[in-house]
């Protein structure tokens, strides 16, 4: 994407996400819907296929143009992000990475309108952190599989039309290497999603568990055509992920320090607006800093994945300390507004519940310490 037209959709995306979507937080909060015609703007605005290649019907944006962008949507309560993360995200990308010209044809263009939500299913009841424990079982017959097992937390799975698929294909290979990737018809014969997770926070983003009973599916469908390949996909589809994740906390930072920074300049103690007292400069000077070294970071992360350096190490760390800015920022921000803060009439206290998830799900803040630290004593056993 050329310059002039990525700043043109930024400035789009601006207006659009103050005029159309922040008024609209409460009532999907509330809901726990979003409206259809939401659903169908940012469909037409392509906002479904960002990251899909231009041929196969998506914008073809990269990881920095992306970031930018989503940085922009999450201005908005981050479940907006939500109706079109997955699909832009870990629901598409093994397709996009890892899939052959007649998948990526396939299913891609249906990802990238918005006409399929793309689901990615990868943790268990036992497995979650341990992801190469999973137990879900594809058994070859032929020319198909055959999935039996149960995915936990799914993102999106009630609207899912398809699912990136992680399941064992060698039962006799218990780890990483006996799991493969599958493309999976939502509408399959055996398919029945459980009802949507009551969460702390994010309303209106749904996931629900996912049960595969004898669902039959083409081996036409196995992602890249080769077993045993599945946990690298998934691993290569999450590095990216946790820049786009990275962009997330960052974008809904920018909004909460807003939130912070006004109601600091407008309420009055003392005969004073507060964000006049140097302890509340201190809190909103730290969330400032935090959110420019997060965002930096981030930058630099994704020009380094364009330019086709192997990232996962940044990528974690970029997860990581985002995750746990936008944390810090998000209580700071609730501390500045005092009791207010803590009452559902201020927007500040559907952020703090918000945010909780992001140091979670797409991988803990520990799983991303782990990945860190293994690479750096992978690094220094190269260095020799
Ligand atoms: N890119 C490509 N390949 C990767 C990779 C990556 N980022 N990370 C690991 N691999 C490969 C390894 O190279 C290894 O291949 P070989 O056996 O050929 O050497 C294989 O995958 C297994 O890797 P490893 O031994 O590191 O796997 P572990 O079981 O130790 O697990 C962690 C690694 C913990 C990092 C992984 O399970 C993980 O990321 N867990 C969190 C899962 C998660 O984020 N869940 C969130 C829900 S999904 S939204």
């Amino acid at each position: 994407m050329d310059r002039e037209t990525l700043q043109q959709f930024k400035d789009t995306l601006h207006r659009y996400v103050r005029e159309r979507l922040v008024p609209l937080e409460e009532e999907v909060a509330a809901t726990d819907r979003i409206p259809d015609p939401v659903r169908r703007e940012m469909a037409e605005m392509g906002l479904f296929g960002m990251t899909v290649p231009e041929e196969f019907g998506g914008l073809g944006v990269n990881v920095s143009e992306e970031a930018e962008l989503v940085m922009e949507l999450c201005w908005a309560s981050p479940v907006f992000r939500s109706v079109v993360g997955t699909n832009n995200g870990i629901g598409s990308q093994g397709i996009v990475m890892d899939g052959t010209e007649e998948q990526k044809r396939r299913w891609l263009p249906r990802i990238a309108s918005g006409e399929l939500i793309a689901s990615f299913a990868l943790t268990e009841p036992s497995a979650g952190s341990d992801a190469a424990s999973l137990k879900t079982r594809a058994a070859r017959h032929g020319d198909r599989f055959v999935v039996n097992g149960t995915k936990r937390f799914i993102t999106n799975a009630p609207q899912a039309g398809v699912f990136t698929l992680m399941a064992r294909t060698d039962p006799g290979n218990p780890g990483a290497g006996g799991i493969s990737a599958f493309i999976v018809d939502a509408g399959s014969k055996g398919i029945s999603i459980g009802k949507p997770d009551r969460k702390m926070g994010q309303r209106g983003a749904h996931t629900a568990d996912v049960i595969f009973e004898d669902v039959e599916v083409p081996a036409a469908n196995l992602i890249g055509g080769k077993e045993g390949q599945g946990f690298k996909t998934a691993m290569k589809v999450l590095d990216r992920g946790r820049l786009h994740l990275a962009a997330v906390c960052c974008g809904t930072a920018e909004r909460i320090m807003d939130m912070a920074l006004r109601y600091a300049a407008e309420r009055q103690q003392f005969g004073q607006p507060i964000a006049e007292f140097q302890l509340v400069q201190a809190m909103l000077a730290d969330c400032q800093t935090e959110a420019y070294a997060a965002q930096s970071m981030l930058r630099d992360a994704a020009r380094r994945f364009d330019e086709g350096e192997n990232i996962s190490k940044e990528a974690a760390c970029c997860k990581y300390y985002a995750s746990e800015m936008v944390g810090r920022l998000a209580d700071r921000a609730v501390q500045i507004h005092g009791g207010a803060g803590y009452m559902a009439e201020y927007p500040v206290e559907r952020f703090y519940r918000d945010v909780r998830l992001f140091r979670i799900y797409e991988g803990t803040s520990q799983i991303q310490q782990l990945v860190i630290a293994r690479a750096m004593l992978k690094e220094l056993k190269a260095k020799g």
